[in-house]
């Protein structure tokens, strides 16, 4: 692939002499903008993070637990604010994770997911063009398992891969699919430095309660301190692949530091129902007689349904070296433990 980038390739996690490198990050208020923000500025980067609307409830939050963080007020909607975002950051890495990303909202809100989580990211692609940032940055471009659309057809044994044929089943996994494409066109027509992170399920104590696995958490851990008595949820059978997000984002750092820019799958290679998710959340507070506090309600289930995702990550680890370190259980062990911590504070 012919290549017009002249970034030097060994950042490997220190500040360059004299100089710090600076990201720029967009969907810095998500679980996953907060978790690598903390990594590159651990590793010495200065970091930039667009925040979004007029009184963003999120502000706040985000300038108390990362005061370190420069805050561009910007929109992906919005390619004026995103070349001034690219100018005033002057960025070496541009990390786009902002999006609609909750697959059920973008069955309610179609327009608007394709206007952010397609459309945006083009948005983003230009505003570098036309500033010259598409020679002076890489970009990494969050692409998502929810591509795949997990129907038997086009499932392979071991797990999807970079190669595995596309079948979106929302409005959200079209519209990341067309940012997949997008950025991948970009790379191949200009040049550019573009990686796509084919991304399986992540979750954490950043993530937020709309998403099924923390929502269950903070039920269980409400329900044992007697603050709740049930959890209502959708449907139970969807398996999942599910990793923390720690391990996510340095495998997003690590495609930037790659000497060619490329797509990778990450995944943790296992899958487990929700169901399952449901009886290790609950027997981490020693109740095993947990469907009595489960209920289900047609609100929460979706007009077409993920059946089954699994990744197969071999790449990732073959050509990065990367590597998940946290497991399923420890991913919700952790998840119940901070909840419960958290329930027991307020
Ligand atoms: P998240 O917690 O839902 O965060 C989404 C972020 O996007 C928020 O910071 C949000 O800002 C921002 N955003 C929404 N609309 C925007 C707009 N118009 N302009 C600028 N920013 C906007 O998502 P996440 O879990 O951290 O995921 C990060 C990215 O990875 C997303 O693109 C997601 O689709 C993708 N992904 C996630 C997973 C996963 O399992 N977590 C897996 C594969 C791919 P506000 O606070 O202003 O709303
Ligand atoms: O937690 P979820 O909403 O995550 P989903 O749909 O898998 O999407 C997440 O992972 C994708 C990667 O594959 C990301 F791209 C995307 O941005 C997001 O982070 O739902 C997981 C499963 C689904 O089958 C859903 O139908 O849980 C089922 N579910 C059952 N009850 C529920 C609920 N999901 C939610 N959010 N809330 C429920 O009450």
């Amino acid at each position: 692939m012919e290549e017009e980038n002249d970034m030097p390739n060994e950042l490997e996690g220190v500040a360059l002499a004299g100089e710090r490198p600076r990201a720029l990050i967009t969907g810095i208020t998500g679980q996953d903008g907060g978790h690598l923000a903390e990594l590159l500025h651990e590793k010495g980067y200065e970091v930039f993070g667009l925040l979004r609307g007029q009184r963003n409830a999120r502000r706040e939050a985000l300038e108390t637990e990362f005061p370190f963080i420069n805050i561009i007020e910007a929109d992906l909607t919005d390619q004026t604010s995103l070349i001034e975002a690219v100018l005033t950051s002057e960025p070496k890495e541009i990390y786009n994770l902002g999006a609609v990303s909750h697959v059920g909202y973008s069955f309610r809100n179609p327009q608007l997911t394709a206007d952010i989580t397609a459309k945006g990211v083009l948005n983003l692609l230009e505003a570098m063009r036309v500033t010259g940032y598409s020679s002076k940055a890489r970009f990494y471009q969050a692409s998502t398992s929810e591509m795949f659309g997990g129907l038997d057809y086009n499932r392979p044994g071991n797990g999807y891969n970079e190669d595995s044929l596309f079948h979106p089943r929302s409005p959200y996994g079209v519209a990341k699919l067309y940012a997949h494409w997008i950025a991948r066109n970009y790379r191949e027509s200009y040049g550019m430095f573009i990686s796509t992170g084919i991304l399986f399920n992540h979750e954490g104590e950043r993530r937020g309660l709309e998403f099924v696995t923390r929502k269950i958490t903070n039920a269980v851990a409400n329900i044992h301190l007697g603050k709740q008595e049930f959890v209502t949820l959708g449907d139970l059978w969807p398996k999942r692949d599910w990793g923390y997000a720690g391990d996510y984002v340095r495998g997003m750092w690590q495609m930037l530091q790659h000497d060619e820019p490329d797509d990778f799958v990450l995944a943790t290679g296992e899958t487990h129902s929700i169901e399952e998710f449901l009886a290790l959340a609950f027997a981490v507070v020693g109740i095993t007689d947990w469907k009595r506090h489960v209920r289900q309600d047609k609100q929460f289930m979706r007009p077409a349904e993920v059946d089954i995702l699994l990744g197969d990550p071999s790449k990732a680890e073959r050509v990065l070296g990367w590597k998940r370190e946290v497991d399923f259980a420890g991913l919700v062990t952790r998840m119940v433990r901070h909840d419960l911590d958290l329930a027991g504070r307020s």
